[in-house]
């Protein structure tokens, strides 16, 4: 079994445990109400979101799976005239792990270091990762990186590369994302050369919809599940029956909405709160931002880095970029 280093208490002793409840407080006691999406990912909303991946609908994992079937043997060529022919692949939100188990037999790392909030989802993954590359050295690496990149010193330093695939970048505001760039392009932060990213494109309303509201409703219960993770980090009473799945995409902000309706006027209580809705009130549970290539090339060098690459499906409806410090 691979080294797992778990920076996420959950007992509700922990200090983590005591910001995750002002947190989530905060958020459902604002006048307009929210949740932030990494509250998705319990060990059953890493499995939703894994069944969300192999919908119809969800255009982005396939689309960018066949970027990088096409293109890992010239992405591999590129980090190596960088002096990365055996990287340290730092697996941002690896979840289930199959986009670097895919990429891992072309860049061929020295190191594996899959990070995710979901510590025991991960875990497994991680396992997996291992049984399939018995010699490869994984440190697994349970954690929230939304609040720092600061990795555990098991993780090598020499010849990191971030890989931050899924277009999860599009959960940060765009102010915020840069911010987070700047972390990865900062050598004294992330001490990393490089970073190899997903994004999702900018494209007509009704194919983004439908991918955040399919036909199964996978995505609905995806959204509904973050009220069964609130009930438990909170001891909350929320009754995911009297919810309603909403997706829209707002093109002023060039980003997919996901919110949760409420269906008839309710009150959700936890220990020390309460909180009233009315009828239609909705708590924003998720952005998920459109970029265009070039907006985000034009991001990526404001954030530091000095080279930037690209590789697109034929629609343009996705993009991989390797950005080099
Ligand atoms: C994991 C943030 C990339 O925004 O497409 C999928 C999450 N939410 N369906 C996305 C998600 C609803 C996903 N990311």
């Amino acid at each position: 079994t691979p080294r797992f280093i778990n920076l996420r208490p959950q007992d509700s002793s922990g200090q983590q445990a005591r910001t995750v409840t002002g947190e989530l407080t905060e958020g459902l006691m604002a006048d307009a109400a929210s949740v932030s999406p990494k509250f998705f990912y319990n060990p059953l909303g890493s499995r939703l979101f894994e069944a969300i991946t192999a919908l119809d609908e969800y255009y982005p994992t396939r689309t960018e799976a066949g970027i990088f079937a096409a293109a890992s043997a010239q992405m591999a060529r590129t980090l190596a005239e960088h002096g990365l022919s055996h990287p340290c692949l730092i697996d941002l939100g690896a979840g289930n792990c199959a986009k670097a188990m895919a990429l891992i037999p072309h860049l061929q790392p020295r190191q594996y270091v899959p990070v995710d909030i979901s510590v025991d989802f991960l875990r497994d993954a991680a396992g997996q990762v291992q049984h399939r590359f018995p010699a490869l050295d994984i440190v697994g690496v349970g954690m929230d990186f939304s609040a720092g990149l600061a990795l555990p010193d098991a993780v090598q330093e020499r010849d990191r590369v971030f890989f931050y695939p899924g277009s999860s970048l599009g959960n940060f505001q765009p102010a915020q994302a840069l911010a987070f760039l700047r972390q990865m392009a900062d050598p004294a932060l992330g001490k990393a050369h490089g970073l190899l990213l997903g994004i999702d494109l900018v494209k007509d309303t009704a194919t983004l919809e439908a991918a955040y509201d399919d036909a199964l409703g996978v995505t609905a219960a995806f959204n509904k599940n973050l009220l069964l993770n609130v009930n438990a980090l909170l001891a909350a009473d929320f009754d995911v029956r009297q919810w309603r799945h909403v997706a829209l995409f707002n093109a002023a902000q060039s980003r997919i909405e996901m919110h949760l309706q409420a269906l008839c006027g309710l009150t959700v209580s936890w220990p020390g709160h309460s909180r009233r809705f009315l009828a239609g009130e909705r708590i924003h549970t998720e952005s998920s931002y459109k970029y265009t290539a070039e907006t985000m090339a034009a991001l990526l060098k404001q954030a530091g880095f000095r080279q930037v690459r690209r590789w697109s499906d034929q629609q343009d409806w996705f993009a991989v970029f390797w950005a080099a410090v």
